[in-house]
């Protein structure tokens, strides 16, 4: 199927997943810093301390986006080294740098677009309580409007946030995420306080720059099948939690009902659901897998840590089919059902999927001409499956107006530290980060200079 002009596409990345160089310019440490350092936590105990060295090398970085030839490049801010200390006061050379970059990716006709939020929460918030503080709301809004009011319209979308969910239930709730507090049932103040934060950094971004660029918020939808009631639970406490404020500007009432037990939800204060509410332009989906999920014959106890407080009714169940190196299934189909759906019910904004791609167990060979080669034919059939998805959805007449395939190159994978690889392009950790571009590279290439979503 055949894409205008207009649709733009990317690929993705987050500044704590390529950077390294963690005390550079002025940076302090952020939650994942210090989560990383702690033993135990990632696997083989991986940091960000190098990772992709991007923050050295992001001039070559964008020399693989000009080659590859796409619209935009989907990047993070890294908040520790914008506002890095206590006072929150800003830090120019980190302004410099992100300056720079958006300079630069303008120049070769790359379409900045700007996650001010990718999980990096400065350390001293952590330590003053991170989302749990509803301080953090405003602290963040700061930052948002210190950023907007220096890179300005340059910028064609803000996004407050990336994936909100994983911020606060696989954070707080869970252990998994940084600062993995595991506090379960107890953790959704955290939600709020990060609606709050969405709202207020929109208002913040709005004002610096009008109508110059895009507002806009990334989250990963759950995309579950199964049973209708526990269908039905983890939407609302996976997706609705995040989507009726945002965009109607109230919390389900049955939300209300199914947490009773466990909160009050007295950290709602007058007022709140207006801020949250503010208009967007767009709205990122992050999708990479469905979930299948039954009602539970013996209700579960949650009192634990879990990233899914409140579903002690449901149980996840082995998905069917194929699996990536992640273990997540494989359903492009859902994909579709998932953008039709969030359409059908919420029609103001337009879409886009801001992250999609497959962690595969990549080998790098040496070609008889010396050069290396990564041939990752499972990993182009993924993303020629879920381009193909996105083209049925628009097909259904859902707005989709761009693809951001994750990622560019592979990363530190947060928990999984650099054993899971996402990357169209091959980053050797054991040679000073020698990126080499993948065939799925090259596939992409010629899907994008062709502007045609593949049929599959
Ligand atoms: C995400 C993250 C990425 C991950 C990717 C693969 O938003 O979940 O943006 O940082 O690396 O999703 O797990």
């Amino acid at each position: 199927m055949h894409v205008s002009q207009r649709f733009m596409f990317g690929t993705a990345t987050a500044a704590y997943q390529i950077e390294g160089s963690p005390t550079a310019e002025g940076r302090t440490p952020s939650i994942w810093d210090a989560y990383s350092h702690t033993p135990g936590k990632t696997v083989n105990g991986d940091t960000g301390d190098v990772a992709c060295d991007s923050y050295r090398r992001w001039e070559d970085d964008l020399d693989l986006l000009s080659d590859l030839g796409v619209d935009a490049y989907r990047l993070s801010i890294s908040v520790p080294r914008i506002i890095p200390t206590p006072d929150g006061a800003p830090n120019q050379a980190g302004l410099d740098h992100y300056e720079r970059i958006v300079n630069a990716l303008r120049d070769r006709g790359i379409r900045p677009v700007v996650t001010l939020y990718h999980w990096d929460l400065p350390q001293y918030m952590g330590e003053q309580g991170g989302w749990l503080n509803r301080d953090t709301a405003y602290r963040m809004a700061d930052y948002a409007r210190i950023v907007a009011r220096r890179l300005g319209d340059c910028v064609d979308t803000y996004t407050t946030l990336n994936e909100p969910w994983c911020s606060s239930y696989l954070s707080y709730g869970a252990t998994e995420h940084a600062p993995g507090l595991g506090l379960g049932d107890k953790c959704f103040p955290t939600v709020h306080h990060l609606n709050l934060a969405h709202g207020l950094m929109a208002e913040a971004v709005r004002a610096e720059v009008g109508t110059g660029s895009k507002v806009s918020v990334t989250l990963n939808l759950q995309f579950n099948r199964g049973d209708a009631d526990a269908v039905h639970r983890t939407d609302l406490i996976g997706n609705r939690v995040w989507l009726d404020p945002m965009l109607r500007g109230y919390y389900p009432a049955e939300l209300f009902d199914v947490t009773r037990k466990v909160c009050d939800w007295s950290f709602v204060r007058d007022g709140d659901l207006r801020l949250i509410n503010q208009p967007i332009d767009v709205l990122g989906v992050n999708y990479y897998s469905s979930n299948l999920v039954a009602l539970a014959k013996t209700p579960h106890d949650d009192g634990g840590a879990t990233a899914w407080p409140c579903c002690e009714n449901v149980d996840w169940l082995p998905t069917p089919g194929e699996h990536t190196a992640m273990g997540w299934n494989i359903d492009p189909q859902g994909l579709t059902d998932l953008l039709v759906r969030v359409h059908n019910d919420y029609p103001s904004v337009s879409l886009v999927v801001t992250e999609n791609g497959m962690a595969c167990d990549d080998v790098e060979v040496k070609e008889p001409d010396g050069t290396f080669a990564v041939h990752d034919d499972r990993r182009i059939e993924y993303l020629k499956r879920h381009l193909a998805a996105v083209g049925r959805a628009i097909r259904a007449g859902v707005p989709v107006e761009g693809y951001f395939l994750w990622s560019l190159m592979d990363n530190f994978e947060w928990a999984f530290g650099y054993t899971k690889r996402f990357g169209i392009v091959r980053v050797d950790y054991e040679d000073d980060c020698r990126r080499v571009p993948k065939d799925s590279f090259a596939w992409y290439r010629q899907v994008i200079a062709d502007r045609e979503l593949p049929e599959a």
